[in-house]
């Protein structure tokens, strides 16, 4: 019971109504282990840079970016990726099979406000973030009345977790701050749709 009452009050409900959940678990993973997967994950992770469309212009996406998924894993997959899987997975409870990765190189790096592409995640199942590295903010934005922002500085070895629901009627974004940070990592855990068979399956299949 000591035990319980400890998990319980680790943990921050940002939100929690007809709206969704959202719950915030500062120091989830101890600092040295938060340490020592910021290291492994910086230097084991084939790290691509994006292009994407912004009133019909070609921009650089602002941060680096990767993706796993873990059913099964890759052999590639660094171990840190395997350990907080589990972790994550044995905490929110859900059977997360996918991990995307952000990597913010200094404050310039950002993730504009969104919500999760709902089409690509089953329903139902909430979204969870680890955080190793420099901390920064995380801004939460009620897509409607009544009017409601929340801000939450996301510590390294911390756990953020957005319930469905929420990606309904909030916005999430990590803007750019002109204050001198370093970098971070985080790590989106999901449970994604059974991927489907495309075209690309053909001999001479279009990549997209
Ligand atoms: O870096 C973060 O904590 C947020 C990432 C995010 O919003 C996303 O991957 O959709």
């Amino acid at each position: 019971m000591r035990q319980l009452a400890l998990l319980v009050t680790s943990e921050t409900l940002l939100v929690d109504d007809e709206r969704g959940r959202i719950a915030y678990v500062p120091e989830f993973i101890d600092a040295d282990t938060a340490r020592d997967w910021f290291a492994e994950i910086r230097e084991g992770v084939d790290w691509h840079a994006q292009r994407r469309m912004m009133y019909e212009r070609e921009v650089d996406v602002p941060r680096l970016v990767s993706s796993f998924r873990l059913d099964p894993p890759a052999e590639s997959m660094p171990q840190a990726i395997l350990d907080a899987s589990r972790r994550v997975i044995e905490r929110v409870g859900e059977p997360f099979n996918s991990v995307g990765l952000n990597r913010y190189r200094d404050g310039r790096d950002s993730v504009a406000p969104h919500n999760d592409h709902l089409n690509e995640i089953c329903e139902g199942f909430s979204i969870a973030l680890i955080s190793l590295g420099a901390a920064r903010r995380m801004s939460i934005r009620a897509k409607a009345g009544p009017r409601r922002v929340i801000h939450v500085d996301l510590e390294p070895g911390s756990l953020f977790v957005m319930s469905y629901a929420a990606q309904l009627h909030y916005t999430h974004a990590v803007p750019k701050t002109p204050n001198p940070v370093g970098e971070r990592i985080s790590l989106a855990f999901r449970v994604k749709r059974p991927r489907v068979p495309t075209a690309d399956a053909s001999p001479t299949g279009i990549h997209r």
